[in-house]
């Protein structure tokens, strides 16, 4: 426990020895003129139309928000910074013997737009291990909270709780913070948050599944091991499956829910603490991330109503059962991707690799083959293909992590990643708090209909 209740004495923000604020001092001031330029080149250029469909369906394919640090194809899936899975792989720095992106490397490329050297990864990584340690109210205020919550419910309190740390609502409060310095209060609240969040997350787990038999954090580990260190799984893989995890859903562009939520609420300069915790509420929805868990459910249950072996016949009569019910397979279908996601493909090999003999797992491969068919068969569903949450819970599973409903947690410790990054260049460009028009009914009617009464 010591690791945990240790107290952090928070540094002058403006502290000089700060190689990521200092490189972003470099850079912001270049991306602030370069976004002028394109304003000015390109601010009266129509980038798409919207049609009355498009307002009432979800604004698919309406191009209104500007994210800047992450961008998503809907053939080729995520790029983070320009860079996709298998180029983050390859370049981001790795644990000794490990294989999987670290995620402070992540953190560096979606701040910064380069890949870290050795020197400014280890400063990300010494910094969270620096910023990680919660103190005792915080410990006390979520070993405290009532056990029949949902961890994501437990998870969104315990982050709000947490904003009593945040410098930007301190100095905007005093009066001391002025808008060009917005974004170094948010860096310093991104940096503390994300420091602290597998702690909070673990801490939830343990608490609510482990009769709070806490487990202190190793300074000797990486931010995702010592997140899996400190939920009970010590294994050299489950290691690496952390890493793995958390560096692949840590964003995918601005217009998913918790992307876009954690934006519109920082619109407002609410804080990066609210506004991550509008995200967490987001992320929580079972058509976003809480499909992690539906999978499982669902896959659990395929097992247990058709027994170990089951054919690819009785899966497609299952699908469609399912569907017939009026439920959504989950891990199935995107809003924007119209192919497999290349997050499923990359824990795919992943399992291919490390996994040997584990029935879900297979399962969810033969799922893989099965269902996209069927869902071809259903002419209304845009994309018959897995997406990213139809593979993790089977890994999570396999190394340890039983309890699927705490799956969405991990997805969301993960998306603080993007989550914060994206609010540090929100204030650094100076972008105003968002507000769309909305429509009604009777204006749609007035504008198109025979006598076109709106302008
Ligand atoms: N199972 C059954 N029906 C599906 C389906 C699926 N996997 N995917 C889409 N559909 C249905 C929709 O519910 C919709 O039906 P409706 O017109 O009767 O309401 C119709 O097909 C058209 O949907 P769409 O245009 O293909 O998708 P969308 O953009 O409206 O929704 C998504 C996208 C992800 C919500 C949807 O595919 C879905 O519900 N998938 C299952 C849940 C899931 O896996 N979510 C996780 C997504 C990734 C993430 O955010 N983490």
């Amino acid at each position: 426990m010591q690791h945990i209740y240790r107290s952090f004495n928070s540094k002058s923000i403006f502290h000089s020895s700060n190689l990521l604020k200092e490189r972003l001092r470099e850079i912001i001031p270049i991306k602030q003129a370069l976004l002028r330029d394109i304003r000015k080149q390109y601010g009266q250029k129509e980038i798409c139309k919207v049609t009355v469909d498009q307002a009432i369906g979800g604004m698919r394919n309406v191009f209104g928000l500007f994210y800047d640090i992450s961008l998503l194809d809907s053939k080729t899936g995520i790029t983070f910074r320009d860079y996709n899975i298998p180029e983050i792989q390859e370049y981001l720095q790795k644990a000794k013997n490990g294989n999987e992106p670290l995620p402070e490397a992540l953190f560096w490329l979606l701040l910064t737009g380069d890949f870290p050297s050795d020197q400014e990864f280890k400063f990300v990584q010494e910094e969270w291990k620096r910023r990680g340690e919660l103190d005792q109210e915080t410990v006390k205020f979520i070993t405290s909270l009532p056990k029949q919550l949902h961890p994501m419910t437990m998870l969104s309190q315990s982050v709000l709780y947490l904003q009593k740390n945040s410098t930007f609502q301190q100095a905007y409060e005093s009066g001391k913070a002025t808008k060009p310095q917005y974004w170094e209060y948010y860096y310093e609240d991104a940096m503390d948050l994300v420091a602290k969040i597998p702690r909070v997350a673990a801490l939830i787990y343990r608490h609510k599944y482990k009769n709070g038999n806490l487990i202190s954090s190793d300074n000797s580990l990486d931010w995702a091991a010592n997140y899996s260190h400190m939920m009970g799984f010590d294994q050299f893989n489950a290691y690496e499956l952390f890493r793995m995890y958390l560096s692949i859903h840590a964003d995918h562009e601005g217009g998913n829910v918790s992307a876009h939520a954690t934006h519109l609420v920082g619109s407002a300069l609410a804080d990066q603490y609210l506004s991550y915790s509008a995200g967490i509420n987001g992320l929580a929805g079972p058509l976003h991330g809480l499909a992690n868990q539906e999978v499982l459910k669902w896959l659990i249950e395929i097992r247990e109503k058709l027994g170990d072996k089951v054919s690819n016949e009785k899966i497609q009569e299952y699908v469609l059962n399912t569907i017939r019910e009026g439920r959504v397979v989950p891990g199935y279908g995107h809003a924007v991707l119209r192919y497999t996601d290349p997050r499923y493909i990359h824990q795919k090999n992943f399992a291919e690799r490390l996994i040997k003999d584990d029935p879900l797992v297979e399962l969810v491969k033969q799922c893989y083959h099965v269902i996209p068919p069927v869902l071809k068969t259903i002419g209304k569903i845009q994309n018959p293909w897995p997406n990213v949450d139809a593979h993790s819970g089977v890994l999570l599973n396999h190394y340890g992590l039983k309890e699927f409903e705490y799956y969405t947690v991990v997805f969301a410790v993960s998306r603080a990643l993007g989550c914060t990054a994206n609010l540090v260049w929100a204030r650094a460009f100076g972008l105003p708090i968002e507000r769309p028009g909305s429509i009604t009914m009777r204006w749609i009617e007035e504008k198109f209909g025979e006598n076109q009464s709106v302008k």
